[in-house]
């Protein structure tokens, strides 16, 4: 993309509505735009690093077994109805009337919305095991909607839902739901803890969240300091057995991480006082198990194997993915700007011509521009009439992990600059090698 065909607005003041970092950064670099309160228009760039994250989270869902669909953003009140939830949701739940006088509403979730499909659709447990997700817009209706996409009242949620015959099946769904997070949110360049915590309205005895600690977080959380050295890394990990997704559950659960909601003083002074961490966290997932509650209310069964009707066990699983961009900023930031981890950025690198309209460094931004997407790479080049001070000013704030600056002087002797957002680090390399290190960083 050449910036000056690119829509990037970028702000050159800090806007006051904004109390964090993160929501801060995402409207100086022209990512997103309030339309009402809690409800945002994604900019170009903002909707880049969206679509990179749905990307993410498809793959591991898909790798963990689970099938993605989509159901419709509004929903009758019927279902919620019977399931007991319509007045048991409250204020959160935006309600709507169509022109009949049916009352309709915003989904905030779909339990009974895919437990309606599933009854329609499934009677044998020979159907079983079966989990459906989604990635699609939800809405609550937050009192305080705020710190941008944190709080938003529209935001973007993957959710998913399992259905199977046992407790111990719903389990193995709740454990393989775990694994596939803890890898997405490290190919996102997070660290995101579980954390034992509170079913809510979803309801349910089993449920985690993902927290990824920031000093700007909603929750306050307590935890053993042990639980941060863990990390998932590359591991291949078989989603099918039983015992491979139990043993990640206990390695990353088995320490004490709560939120406050369940926090137990005494279980925490347990451990030994040079562990012991008060801090504060996002919260950018949660697992549920819940068991019958859904099927019970809507009378979702199955056959078991003896001909029994028996009602399926039942659990969901939330990423907040447009939450999670707010999340990455307030992890990875400087007082320039964003900086992207590279699983996520919008472009793979940024091109500087510090002499637009010099023949000469025009050729060359253009041959790397050419190149680098022949290697399949998404460059930004900032092709603009600008002061040098300027270009810098706009890669620093919009964060791309790499930036190659091309000038006259360089190019007298053959090299171009090559920078790394993160550490300042700067080498002057031949064109071709600069990018062949590009390439190899992102394959
Ligand atoms: N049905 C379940 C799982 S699919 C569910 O709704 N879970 S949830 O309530 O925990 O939401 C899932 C995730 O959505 C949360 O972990 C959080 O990251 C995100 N989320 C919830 N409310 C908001 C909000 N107002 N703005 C942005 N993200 C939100």
């Amino acid at each position: 993309m050449r910036l000056s065909r690119y829509f990037l607005p970028v702000l050159k003041e800090t806007p006051s509505e904004a109390q964090i970092v993160s929501h801060r950064l995402m409207l100086r670099a022209g990512m997103i735009k309030q339309s009402a309160a809690g409800i945002y228009s994604w900019l170009p760039m903002g909707f880049k690093v969206l679509r990179k994250l749905e990307d993410i989270i498809h793959e591991e869902q898909i790798r963990a077994g689970h099938i993605p669909m989509l159901m419709p953003t509004l929903q009758s009140a019927d279902l919620w109805r019977e399931s007991g939830r319509y007045d048991a949701y409250g204020e959160e739940m935006l309600r709507i009337k169509d022109r009949h006088g049916r009352d309709m509403l915003y989904t905030p979730t779909a339990e009974e919305l895919i437990t309606d499909i599933f009854r329609s659709n499934v009677s044998s447990y020979k159907d079983l095991p079966l989990t459906m997700y989604q990635i699609q817009w939800k809405f609550r209706d937050e009192i305080r909607p705020r710190f941008g996409v944190m709080r938003g009242r529209e935001f973007y949620m993957k959710d998913g839902y399992n259905f199977d015959l046992t407790k111990d099946d719903a389990l193995h769904a709740y454990n393989r739901h775990l694994v596939s997070y803890l890898r997405t949110y490290e190919r996102m360049g997070l660290q995101a803890i579980p954390m034992r915590a509170d079913g809510g309205p979803i309801g349910g005895d089993y449920t985690h969240e993902f927290l990824v600690l920031a000093e700007t977080g909603e929750s306050e959380v307590f935890y053993d300091s042990e639980v941060t050295d863990l990390t998932f890394g590359d591991r291949e990990i078989d989603y099918d057995s039983v015992e491979q997704c139990q043993g990640v559950l206990e390695e990353f659960t088995s320490r004490y991480a709560r939120t406050d909601e369940t926090h137990d003083e005494a279980l925490f002074n347990a451990i030994p006082e040079e562990r012991r961490r008060v801090a504060r966290g996002i919260e950018v997932g949660q697992i549920f198990y819940f068991g019958t509650k859904y099927s019970d209310a809507l009378g979702a069964t199955v056959q078991d194997a003896d001909g029994n009707s028996v009602a399926v066990h039942m659990g969901s699983h939330g990423i907040g993915v447009s939450r999670l961009i707010g999340a990455i900023i307030e992890a990875s930031h400087d007082d320039k700007g964003i900086i992207w981890p590279e699983g996520v950025t919008p472009f793979h690198c940024g091109i500087v011509n510090l002499k637009q309209g010099d023949s000469e460094a025009d050729a060359a931004c253009e041959n790397l521009y050419k190149a680098l997407i022949k290697h399949g790479l998404e460059p930004l080049y900032d092709d603009r009439n600008e002061r040098a001070g300027g270009k810098f000013a706009t890669m620093d704030l919009i964060g791309l992990p790499w930036r190659i600056t091309v000038g006259p002087r360089g190019l007298k002797n053959g090299v171009v600059e090559l920078t790394c957002r993160r550490t300042g680090e700067s080498e002057e390399l031949t064109p071709e090698a600069c990018i062949e290190k590009i390439h190899r960083i992102y394959s």
